[in-house]
């Protein structure tokens, strides 16, 4: 039986208005702290962050895009091939409400539609604040989108939309991996011993019949041997087109799918 552990790697695109937080919410989930000062990103930072969840591995590859229109150009390059959005927005900043579905629009565009989540940022500033949670929370259900209401400077409920995005991701690609093809070769990792060629054993087994005990013997040697290449082969051929997944160690073969 071939068994294989992978880490799932995520590319996960951080968009929203200038000054909304959203450079402060990866930097207090990846480092661990929180910045009073505003430095508005110039293009495109990024971070990554390994993480386990229920003993998925995971690793997050966040980018954090500058909401300054004058970037626009330079950060769409950066959407693509993202897997998950995070769309942020904030308490205090009605325009950065408004340009919510701007944004979605903006990543549509370059990517198509993925796994995208709103964040309503600065709950700490709520109390009379210009868009309320009753605003953000019509906004979520008319996009049909999963919305978190943090405060980065308190460290509220940041961690919550990353778990949240590896967890649907993971989900997401274990209904594909079932409706797809490489179901089979998961299949097949999975049960190491299935027969892969039942047609060609038939015959063997009708020439067996005629030949003598040492020729079996060798026959049935020479089965084994090409059992055993052609799990190989399905291990090496499967990863490389995996290209999201990196090997880890050597555990569940469930572990290899995106
Ligand atoms: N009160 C409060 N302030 C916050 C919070 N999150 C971020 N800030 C502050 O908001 C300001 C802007 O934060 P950034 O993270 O730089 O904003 P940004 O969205 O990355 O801005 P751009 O890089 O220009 O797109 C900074 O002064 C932060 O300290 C929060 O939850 N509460
Ligand atoms: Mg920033």
């Amino acid at each position: 039986m071939i068994e294989e552990d992978f880490e799932v790697c995520i590319k996960v695109i951080i968009v929203g208005n200038g000054a909304v937080g959203k450079s402060s919410m990866i930097q207090r989930y990846c480092k661990g702290f929180f910045t009073k000062n505003y430095k508005k990103t110039i293009g495109v930072d990024f971070l990554e962050k390994e993480i386990e969840i229920e003993e998925d591995l995971f690793r997050l590859m966040l980018w954090d895009t500058a909401g300054q229109e004058e970037y626009d150009a330079i950060t769409k390059s950066y959407y693509r091939g993202a897997q998950a959005c995070i769309i942020v927005f904030s308490t205090v900043d009605s325009d950065s409400f408004e340009a919510v579905p701007i944004w979605n629009q903006k990543v549509i565009d370059e990517v198509g539609h993925v796994n995208t989540v709103l964040v309503l940022n600065k709950m700490d500033l709520i109390r009379g604040a210009l868009v309320t949670e009753l605003d953000a929370d019509n906004l979520a259900k008319k996009m049909n989108m999963k919305l978190f209401k943090t405060s980065v400077k308190n460290n509220e409920n940041v961690n919550d939309i990353f778990t949240y995005l590896a967890q649907s991701h993971m989900q997401f690609s274990r209904e594909n991996a079932r409706n797809s093809s490489l179901s089979q070769y998961r299949y097949v990792q999975e049960v190491g011993d299935v027969d892969l060629a039942d047609d060609e054993d038939e015959d063997e087994e009708k020439d067996d019949e005629e030949n003598s005990c040492k020729v079996k013997k060798e026959k049935k040697k020479k089965k084994k041997k090409k059992k055993s290449s052609n799990n190989k082969k399905l291990s090496v051929t499967f990863h490389p087109t995996q290209h999201r997944l990196r090997r880890k160690s050597s555990h569940s073969p469930f572990k290899c799918f995106n």
